[in-house]
């Protein structure tokens, strides 16, 4: 079972910008996050993973970096940084960065130099291209909508941009580029940190000549992920990278890799790659989309005969060959509970049910920020409350192209980024305690009902909950190394497993649904004296689990040995 700290370790995500303020100017900070280190404590988290914190001008909240070894000032100072690093490792807590290196800010000095003249020496560190036809060097579309390709009027030639305008590619083809970051890479590693998450690591290499993607529709631009999604050289550069820098260090390291399965996966993550630890996967997080090529905008309902079919195909693939990264929430998606459980009627039940569900496959399991209370989607009126670049170039596109208002903002109502971005909900004061002045985006007005301080004092509640869970995992072996097992395959509304390491057994048994099905146990599975190791309600008496009438959203995980 290859035993390893960072499988054993619960990491929770903060989106600094809205975690916590500490000084009223309406952005969350550095010190905003010391000051609740004591709260993740007590939850139990091992990991922080904090989204990116460098000198950006944050047309993207920091995923556009402007310096690599400065601090936004809007967090703080370096000073502050190496404070939060220290009082974490005091408190046997570890830090993650999250690090981007497909792209920079169109503000870093690199890309200011680049764009100056063709000949300037650093001209190759971007991905400079002509004209063709009088356009845009080929077809391809921004992730963030419209052509990949940005004309600079100084040298009247096009850049690459995966995501906005105001961040252009690195050119990974160019050895001194790779040096440069390799460098800044070992410098955070100096500084103590303990693991990166890679963003958008699948799409640093292009396809070769940078063809235009077949475009059957004859549209302007057209998704065309496979001509920069987990191409063959991103594996000969990560190697470079873990052989060079990561190798020395004890660390752990996911990367985001959108586009692939598990086999595919493994290419990063398996035994003996020398790339990454883990990859965090993105088919369920299409499940709900209706091609995973149609982007992230058009939503059909998700199933969960769908939903059994990839986490299992994963859990499978894996075991004993590679590690998963277990989510179900981030910063770019919309909040879980209102995705994939009922935010309205049952959001207790159904948030510790899904935490359940994560919590207890084979992997390490990823807590994004405000998670651990139920924190649910937001729905502003208007578009001008929404901060989101990606959100806001879709309606601006949407909009020009005539569809109906109401039509675009149902879509931003439920999968816009700013879902799960709106400030942690931590008392029921002012701006939910978040700052004493104004938020740089508005707080969801349920503050006064979902909140931290209540959730803490409320020993029923899903932060207690979450931290059962925590607890479990560092209780039972079988937890975090379990194989996993699947029970009652074609059941529509049970998603129910089994995790087996030598002679111990968890069974998972977990009611996706507002109905009440029974669970009827696999005879293969009776005997013994199971025993209930957490749920999501009171137990009776006479709960007999061979044959169990489940609650709404009803969570239990047993442990037999
Ligand atoms: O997101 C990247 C990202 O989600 C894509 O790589 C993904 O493949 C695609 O959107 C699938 O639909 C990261 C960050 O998490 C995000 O916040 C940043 O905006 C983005 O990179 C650019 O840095
Ligand atoms: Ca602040």
């Amino acid at each position: 079972m290859n035993p390893k700290w960072w499988k054993e370790s619960v990491v929770y995500q903060i989106y600094p910008i809205s975690f916590m303020d500490s000084n009223g100017d309406g952005y969350g900070d550095l010190r905003g996050i010391r000051s609740k280190l004591d709260y993740l404590q007590e939850l139990g988290v091992d990991v922080i993973w904090v989204c990116p914190i460098y000198k950006s001008p944050n047309h993207d909240n920091g995923y556009d970096i402007s310096d690599y070894c400065d601090i936004m000032k809007e967090f703080g100072t370096m000073d502050d940084f190496d404070r939060l690093l220290s009082d974490m490792h005091s408190r046997g807590m570890k830090l993650m960065m999250d690090l981007v290196l497909n792209h920079t800010s169109h503000q870093h000095p690199w890309f200011i130099e680049s764009r100056s003249s063709k000949d300037n020496p650093k001209r190759d560190y971007y991905i400079w291209k002509k004209a063709k036809n009088g356009g845009p060097p080929n077809n391809w579309e921004s992730y963030f909508s419209g052509s990949v390709w940005e004309l600079d009027p100084q040298t009247d030639e096009y850049y690459l941009h995966l995501y906005s305008k105001y961040q252009p590619d690195l050119n990974w083809e160019n050895p001194v580029v790779i040096d440069k970051l390799h460098e800044m890479v070992e410098w955070w590693l100096k500084k103590g940190v303990d693991g990166f998450r890679f963003d958008a690591i699948a799409h640093i290499v292009k396809a070769e000549g940078y063809p235009d993607a077949l475009n059957p529709s004859g549209a302007k631009t057209v998704r065309a992920y496979e001509m920069f999604s987990n191409l063959e050289d991103v594996h000969t550069l990560l190697q470079n990278l873990h052989d060079k820098v990561l190798y020395y260090y004890d660390i752990m390291t996911v990367g985001e890799t959108s586009g692939l399965g598990p086999e595919q996966a493994l290419n990063y993550v398996g035994d003996g790659r020398r790339e990454l630890n883990m990859t965090f996967q993105f088919e369920h997080m299409n499940l709900d989309a209706a091609s995973p090529a149609s982007g992230r905008w058009d939503t059909v309902p998700w199933s969960l005969h769908e939903l059994k079919q990839i986490m299992g195909n994963w859990q499978t693939v894996l075991h004993n060959r590679g590690w998963n990264a277990n989510y179900l929430c981030n910063h770019d998606q919309p909040r879980s509970v209102s995705r994939f459980g009922d935010d309205l009627f049952y959001r207790i039940p159904s948030a510790k049910m899904l935490a359940t569900f994560y919590h207890m496959l084979e992997g390490t399991p990823y807590i994004y920020q405000g998670e651990e209370i139920g924190m649910t989607n937001v729905a502003f009126e208007s578009i001008d409350d929404y901060r989101d670049v990606e959100t806001m170039n879709y309606y601006e596109e949407k909009r020009s192209s005539g569809v109906p208002e109401e039509q675009i903002m149902a879509a931003i109502h439920k999968k816009s980024r700013d879902n799960a971005r709106t400030p942690m909900q931590w008392d029921d004061g002012d701006e939910g305690g978040f700052t004493t002045g104004t938020p740089w985006i508005e707080v969801n007005s349920n503050y006064m009902e979902i909140n931290a301080a209540s959730a803490v004092k409320d020993p029923d509640s899903i932060y207690h909950y979450y931290k059962q869970l925590i607890q479990l995992r560092k209780k039972h072996q079988v937890i975090v190394y379990g194989e996993y097992g699947l029970l009652l395959e074609d059941h529509p509304e049970i998603y129910a497993y089994t995790r087996t390491l030598e002679d111990q057994q968890l069974l998972v048994i977990l009611n996706f649904y507002a109905r009440e099905p029974v669970f009827e146990l696999p005879s293969e599975l009776a005997g013994g004296k199971p025993q209930l190791l957490i749920s999501n309600y009171p137990l009776s008496k006479e709960d007999d689990l061979g044959s169990l009438k489940l609650r709404p959203f009803e969570a239990r995980v047993y442990l037999r040995q």
